[in-house]
């Protein structure tokens, strides 16, 4: 029986080694992917960010939590498949101004990416104007956005701005997500979607192409 407790606890030591070995273990077993996900490795950075606010855990430790995460996120990506949308749209992703979070964002491109869509995911602490370079240049039918923290919520709305202004708003779909955002957030800015999840992402996107 897979211990996801024990995966959640060597994610908070850091323990990349030990952590490794589980989820190798998990996969071995035949343990489903999105259950390791979610109940071992999601579970385990939510402790960790309770321990970042209280402070007991420090930036470093934090990243070094992030990069293991991010280890495992690379076994358990070819696992994670979806329902092979097979869309082939052209998908913007990116984190954007003021905010370095990226591991959730990752997640989402993965899951745009399994459904057969073409990902072009540029990165974290984007500028509204690298967005709208970006579209033009990559053609992009969707453009999805995530912010971590409450305080670059309101670059999610400058950015969707920006592309109203730019004269792109009729050629491409918004889809908003992160922590702190939801639909009433979403509906708010004039995005077309939120995705409170990296599963429904994929979904929605496709829903949003129809
Ligand atoms: Co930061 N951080 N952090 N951090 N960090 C949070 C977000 C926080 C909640 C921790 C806390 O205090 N409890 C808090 C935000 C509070 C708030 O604003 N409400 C916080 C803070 C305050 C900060 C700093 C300001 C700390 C400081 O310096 N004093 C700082 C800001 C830096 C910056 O961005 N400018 C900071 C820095 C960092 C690190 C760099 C150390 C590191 C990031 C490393 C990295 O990403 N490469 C980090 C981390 C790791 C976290 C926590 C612990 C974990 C985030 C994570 O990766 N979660 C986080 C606490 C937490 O979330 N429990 C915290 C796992 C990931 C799978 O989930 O990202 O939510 P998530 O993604 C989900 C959904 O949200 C959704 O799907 C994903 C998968 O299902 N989703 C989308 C995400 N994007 C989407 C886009 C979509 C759709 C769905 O469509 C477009």
């Amino acid at each position: 029986m897979t211990d996801f407790n024990a995966m959640t606890e060597a994610l908070v030591a850091c323990d990349e080694d030990r952590l490794l070995e589980m989820v190798n273990g998990a996969v071995a077993d035949n343990v489903p992917a999105g259950d390791i996900l979610n109940q071992g490795l999601i579970a385990g950075m939510d402790i960790v960010g309770e321990k970042m606010e209280s402070g007991d855990m420090f930036i470093p430790e934090v990243l070094m939590a992030a990069q293991a995460m991010g280890q495992c996120v690379e076994i358990l990506k070819p696992l994670l498949g979806d329902e092979g949308l097979d869309s082939g749209a052209n998908v913007l992703i990116g984190t954007v101004k003021g905010d370095l979070h990226d591991i959730g964002k990752n997640l989402v491109a993965m899951m745009l990416e399994s459904a057969g869509m073409n990902v072009h995911n540029i990165g974290v602490d984007i500028a509204p104007e690298e967005f709208i370079a970006q579209i033009k240049a990559k053609n992009a039918q969707i453009v999805c956005l995530s912010a971590l923290l409450t305080t670059t919520m309101p670059m999610m709305k400058k950015t969707v701005e920006a592309i109203v202004e730019s004269g792109l708003r009729d050629q491409v779909k918004i889809l908003v997500g992160g922590a702190p955002v939801n639909q009433a957030f979403a509906d708010e800015i004039g995005a077309d979607g939120f995705a409170p999840d990296a599963g429904s992402a994929s979904k929605i996107a496709k829903a949003l192409l129809n």
